[in-house]
Order: structure tokens, then C-alpha cells, then sequence
């Protein structure tokens, strides 16, 4: 079969030729049956939602800015299985569907808030770049590129001065390695010992421009030792198991000695930078063909095919389907807020907003008067 025809599709009939799979007999397993299967579940949760979301946005379901995470499900899978659930922090850019479904948004919230619906996990305010979870410590979901990244260090600042024990997991694209916010983070983190992990997510592009245009040192890797005294690693970001034990090194790092790392993972995107994006221009079609070929999900399905059996996969992949599908009738199904709840959830208590027992419409924008 061509490379350039390979699709998802393609890719799971062409299982067992992709490029460096390891094949492993169960009794070898280097995690727990269970939890490799999680990471399967969840990578193929992450893949199917986003590729029912890109199909919704072309159906004009809804509109905005929306980044797929499709090819990069490893990094946020692997790494988020390394931290304690609930306990440690994640931090993240737009592109944060993913992290969304990792971190305990149910699927039918996200899917709401895409839709701008009211029963979103921000009440349809926050759409696609800004999910959060104040239960589970994910702190979204943020826009502007290396703007969060002084958040987590200040998180982990928090963490360090509280005695909390808890570790923070600061996502990046590669373009924010580029930002000031970024040296200041770091710098803070490197002289203060603070325990925050910092990935960048190098999926070789920021938009439409490649890595080795943008940047002095390519290697992204290197560019904290000896600025920041903070380590760096580089990890495939195309293989769950490699991204969870770089990880789990950091995350104990972390917690045990309160010392940052700054990890590389390389992967790639499928789809374009955002749905507007087609990524014609700036990359080849055998580019995409190659990096699909290392599969983060038929990777591992080809790294231990007994836990992975055809027939496995395939019901597997329905219910999926299903809980996604039904995500998107919930979301169809629910109504957009209203024109009141413009001003709840945006302020607390500012000064001037009206109380309880006032009237919610007191500060509403004058519709009437500009029909
Ligand atoms: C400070 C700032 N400058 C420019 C932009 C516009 N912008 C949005 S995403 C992006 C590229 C970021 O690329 P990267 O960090 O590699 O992340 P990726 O999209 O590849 O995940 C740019 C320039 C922005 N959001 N913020
Ligand atoms: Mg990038």
C-alpha cells in the first residue's frame, strides 16, 4: 500500500507493519496488564473524540478556534499515568481536548462546551481552549503560547511553600520554548528548586513553521542544563511506555527532591494546526504518511499483541464510538445559555454585582436598545 493513502483506517489493516514495534510475550509485561490496557482505552478515546470533533466542526455544529491533539495521544496518556490523579497539577495550551477526557471532563461536557451549550463544563463560556477541572487539578486550557508557563511555576512554587507533595505537569508546543515567559519560568524553577515538569510537545511545528526555521537549537532538549541547571531529556512522544517511564523519573524527581525537568517529546500532529489550517502548504504528504506509520495506538497494540487481540480492539472501538456518539446527542440536545448568564461565573463578588435577591439583568447588556 502507498504511504501517502494511509489513513487511520488504512493504518489498523496494515497492523504488523508499521515501523519499531517491539513485540513482548505477557510474562515480560513491564506494567500491569490493566494498566497498559488503560493506556490503550484511553489513547483511543483521545483519537475517536477528536476525529468525531473535527467532523462536527466541518458539519458547522460549531465554530471558533478548534486544535485537534490527533498523533500526540501518547504524550498526554503516558505522561498523565506517571502523576497521581487529583493530587498532582497539569497545565496546558489550546490544544487540550485531550487532557480534558484525561482529566475527568466527561466526554459529554466537552463535547457541550464545544457546542457552546450550557450544560458544558464552563456553561458553554470557556469553548475549546479553555477546559478546567478544579477537582482533579487540571488548570486548562490556555491561548496565548508560553503564557501558562509562569502559572505552573508559580503552582509549583505553591505546592513546595505549602509542603503539598504534589508535582506539576506544565504542557507546551514547541513555539513556546521560544518565549520570554518561558527563560523566566524556568529560571525561577532552576534557582528555587521547584517541582514542576515542564513538556514541550515538539510536533515539529508552530502553525506552519518548522522547528529547525525557528529556532537556534533545534534540540530542545538541550537548551536548560547548563541556562537553567534544570535537565532535559528527549522522548519519543510516539510511545506510551517510553513517555510514561521518562516520566515517572521526572515525577519522582520532583517529588522526592523538589527538582524540575524539562522534557522533549517528539510527535507529530495529523491534522492541521487548527481546522482552518488544511497543512498543505508547509509539509509533505510523505511526512504525514511517515510519522502515521508510528502509531502511538498500533504501536502499543503491536508491542504486546496478546494483550491486544484483533477482536478486543474491534469491540472496544465500538463502545467507544458509542460513548462519543452519544457525547454529541447530549450536546445537540442541550441549550445554549442564556442571555442572563452572561454575567454569572465571570467575576466573583466584584464590587457593583447585584446580590441575590437583586434583579441578574441589573448590569445585562441594553438589548433592547439595540435591537
Ligand atoms: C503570544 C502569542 N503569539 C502568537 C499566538 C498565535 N499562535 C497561536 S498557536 C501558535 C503556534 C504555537 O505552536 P506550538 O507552540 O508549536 O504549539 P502547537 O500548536 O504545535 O501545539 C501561534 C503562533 C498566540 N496564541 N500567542
Ligand atoms: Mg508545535
Amino acid at each position: 500500500m502507498p504511504l501517502t493513502k494511509l489513513n487511520w483506517k488504512d493504518a489498523m489493516a496494515s497492523k504488523g507493519k508499521t515501523s519499531k514495534g517491539r513485540a513482548a510475550k505477557s510474562a515480560t509485561l513491564p506494567l500491569p496488564e490493566d494498566k497498559l490496557k488503560e493506556a490503550h482505552q484511553k489513547m483511543l478515546l483521545c483519537r475517536r473524540f477528536e476525529e468525531k470533533t473535527g467532523q462536527q466542526y466541518q458539519m458547522k455544529k460549531f465554530s471558533g478556534f478548534c486544535h485537534l491533539y490527533i498523533g500526540q495521544e501518547a504524550v498526554a496518556v503516558g505522561s498523565l499515568m506517571a502523576t497521581e490523579y487529583g493530587k498532582d497539577y497539569a497545565i496546558t495550551t489550546y490544544r487540550d481536548h485531550a487532557h480534558a477526557l484525561l482529566l475527568g471532563i466527561p466526554p459529554e461536557e466537552i463535547m457541550a462546551e464545544l457546542f457552546m451549550k450550557r450544560t458544558g463544563s464552563s456553561k458553554g463560556k470557556g469553548g475549546s481552549m479553555h477546559f478546567f477541572n478544579g477537582k482533579t487539578r487540571f488548570l486548562g486550557g490556555h491561548g496565548i503560547v508560553g503564557g501558562h508557563t509562569p502559572i505552573a511555576t508559580g503552582v509549583g512554587f505553591a505546592s513546595k511553600y505549602r509542603e503539598e507533595g504534589a508535582v506539576v505537569l506544565c504542557y507546551m508546543g514547541d513555539a513556546a520554548v521560544n518565549q520570554g515567559t518561558f527563560h523566566e519560568s524556568l529560571n525561577m524553577a532552576g534557582l528555587w528548586d521547584l517541582p514542576v515538569i515542564y513538556i514541550v510537545e515538539n510536533n515539529l511545528y508552530g502553525m506552519g513553521t518548522a522547528v529547525t526555521r525557528s529556532h537556534a537549537q533545534p534540540e530542545l532538549w538541550k537548551r536548560t542544563q547548563d541556562a537553567y541547571k534544570i535537565p532535559g531529556v528527549q522522548v519519543n512522544g510516539m510511545d506510551f511506555l517510553e513517555v510514561y517511564e521518562a516520566t515517572k523519573e521526572a515525577v519522582d524527581r520532583a517529588r522526592n527532591e523538589s527538582r524540575p525537568t524539562f522534557m522533549e517529546m517528539k510527535t507529530y500532529r495529523y491534522r492541521g494546526h487548527s481546522m482552518s489550517d488544511p497543512a498543505t502548504s508547509y509539509r509533505t504528504k510523505d511526512e504525514v504518511s511517515e510519522w502515521r506509520t508510528k502509531d502511538p495506538i498500533l504501536r502499543l497494540e503491536e508491542q504486546f499483541p496478546d494483550l491486544f487481540p484483533e477482536d478486543y480492539v474491534k469491540d472496544l472501538d465500538k463502545e467507544i464510538k458509542q460513548k462519543v456518539e452519544d457525547a454529541i446527542k447530549f450536546a445537540e440536545e442541550s441549550e445554549f445559555p442564556d442571555r442572563s448568564d452572561i454575567w454569572t461565573h465571570v467575576y466573583v463578588d466584584y464590587p457593583g454585582y447585584p446580590g441575590e435577591d437583586e434583579n441578574p439583568n441589573k448590569y445585562a447588556f441594553p438589548y433592547e436598545e439595540y435591537p
